[in-house]
């Protein structure tokens, strides 16, 4: 090992401020702004590192989701656009966390245990959302990566999903897209329009929707998508920016809350989306003419795109094992319909992307939705082979072959390499505008059934363990049971209480057949947790 590489490390500047450790959490590190400069130069460091032992590149994103503008974070995303492995997620909590004196022989000891060849170069694809904290953030791993000589290629302000795909499209050289932002819209766009001019505009569906963008980065790049787009689709832009990022608006707010966002103009029964700040999640809303709020969340979504492609599968006559990923906020009604109606099997998972993605990967077309609006669709590479085979050949009919094509597009529009709010909301507009659907009727699918989620502070949330996917607790002992005795009160009830991993609270979710019941039921089973 070539020690002189690690001189530049100790860095004045970027020493650990805080004693307080942080973790490597479901959505990387995310805390307060202006503790994480240390974190940043250190990720930065890491990032190189898991590059070299990878061979590939590695993409470093600044972003805090949904979080309040003073908060921020960063997560790594491996080289075919997937979390940060497990085991990695291990090193980095160590390495954020340890003394400074201590920062050289632990970048030393990473090397050693994983066996990094340090003569092997690195690249790191770097991406921020738009909070001010960003920037300075940005520097912070960008002096990280260069004190280990790493390549920085940096993307600006970007959404989440598009860093993954820039990440996938470079160590993929090309297969998947060109590694650009032109790239990303170009690709998704011309699907897009190209589904659309091969489909008549017809029933209930308009082709105009308002947009939530939650002051965040989705609305810089929902300007970007509407220029690709021309005509054919009218995106009203709400909370576009001057307002404050994800304040009581954006897609975790409205789906939380269960109201319309503010500063936004909703028009009665009129098809409305909500994307998070840094445009990773979606979900569709409305307000009646009775001013009642309706909701059409992850679940919604992944339904209605479960149902599409069965029909396109069975237009063209290519069977594939479909399969859909759910957790446990899943809303019960939605699993039924997935496992009654539309006939294919639906799989519950803990919460967090990496868990949603993994299992999907088994299906040969993987759905996978969290009811808050995070998800995609993961296509095999057999699959898009024989899809593309079936387009051109003679032997199919025009229909068989038009369907196959329908689907090849639908492929393309999709980012496959991660939820992805804007090109989720084509695919939705794209199902609509097959069907001649407006949001009511595609709402009738199912009935939801009356749900609530709240949020409670706690002494120490550690103290509750869980298993089975987040649903039953293991500790404190005697919680369970108390929680089952509650829920066993009501029709169809189901209520579970776990820590979340983003933030310093417990979260319990309910729901049951009757709208007067929940309040009941959420506040007793909060009683017991207290
Ligand atoms: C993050 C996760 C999301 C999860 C949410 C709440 C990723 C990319 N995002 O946004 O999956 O639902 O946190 O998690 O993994 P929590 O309930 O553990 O706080
Ligand atoms: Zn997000």
């Amino acid at each position: 090992m070539e020690y002189f590489q690690l001189k530049n490390i100790p860095n004045m500047k970027y020493m650990r401020k805080y004693s307080d450790n942080i973790q490597y959490g479901t959505a990387g590190f995310r805390t307060k702004a202006n503790a994480l400069e240390h974190v940043l130069y250190r990720m930065g460091l890491l990032a190189v590192l898991r590059s070299k032992v990878k061979n590939a590149a590695i993409g470093l994103m600044i972003t805090a989701s949904h979080n309040i503008e003073s908060d921020n974070g960063v997560k790594l995303i491996d080289p075919a656009g997937e979390m940060l492995e497990a085991a990695w997620e291990r090193i980095a909590t160590n390495l954020v966390n340890v003394e400074d004196r201590n920062l050289v022989s632990t970048i030393k000891h990473i090397i050693e245990e994983e066996n990094i060849n340090m003569s092997v170069d690195a690249i790191v694809i770097t991406g921020r959302d738009t909070r001010e904290s960003s920037p300075t953030l940005l520097n912070a791993a960008v002096m990280g990566i260069k004190a280990l000589y790493g390549i920085v290629q940096d993307f600006g302000i970007v959404t989440t999903p598009q860093l993954h795909y820039l990440v996938v499209c470079t160590n993929t050289k090309s297969n998947y897209g060109d590694p650009t932002l032109h790239g990303y819209y170009i690709k998704i766009s011309e699907a897009f329009k190209y589904v659309r001019q091969k489909q008549i505009n017809n029933g209930q569906y308009v082709a105009e929707l308002l947009l939530d963008a939650a002051n965040g980065v989705g609305a810089i790049a929902a300007k970007e998508f509407q220029k690709y787009l021309g005509t054919t689709l009218a995106i009203n832009i709400y909370n576009d920016g001057y307002g404050k990022l994800n304040f009581m608006c954006g897609a975790d707010f409205v789906k939380v809350e269960q109201v319309p966002p503010v500063n936004f103009h909703a028009k009665r029964n009129f098809r409305s989306v909500s994307i998070d700040g840094d445009a990773d999640r979606i979900v569709y809303f409305y307000v009646d003419e009775y001013e009642k709020f309706h909701i059409l969340d992850g679940d919604k979504i992944a339904t209605l795109i479960a149902e599409y492609l069965k029909e396109l599968l069975k237009e063209s006559h290519l069977s594939f094992q479909l399969g859909l990923v759910q957790t446990a906020y899943a809303n019960g009604s939605s699993t039924d319909y997935i496992l009654n109606v539309l006939q294919i099997p639906a799989v519950c998972v803990p919460t967090g992307i990496k868990h949603l993605h993994n299992k999907a990967l088994e299906f040969d077309i993987g759905i996978y939705f969290e009811a808050n609006g995070h998800g995609t669709v993961l296509f095999k590479e057999t699959v898009i082979k024989t899809i593309k085979e079936a387009v051109t050949n003679p032997e199919r009919s025009t229909n068989e072959k038009e369907a196959a094509s329908k689907l090849l597009n639908i492929i393309n529009m999709i980012n496959q390499t991660v939820g992805d709010a804007l090109s989720d909301m084509l695919l939705v507009e794209t199902i609509l505008h097959a069907k001649g659907w407006d949001i009511m009727e595609w709402e009738k699918m199912y009935d939801d059934l009356p749900n609530k989620q709240i949020k409670m502070k706690v002494y120490d949330k550690s103290i509750i363990t869980t298993t089975n996917v987040g649903t039953q607790c293991i500790t404190p002992e005697g919680l369970q049971d108390a929680i089952d005795e509650i829920v066993s009160q009501y029709k169809r009830g189901r209520c579970f209480v776990r820590p979340s991993g983003t933030e310093d609270i417990v979260r319990i979710y309910a729901e049951c057949e009757n709208l007067c019941d929940l309040d009941k039921l959420i506040k007793d089973v909060a009683s017991v947790v207290y």
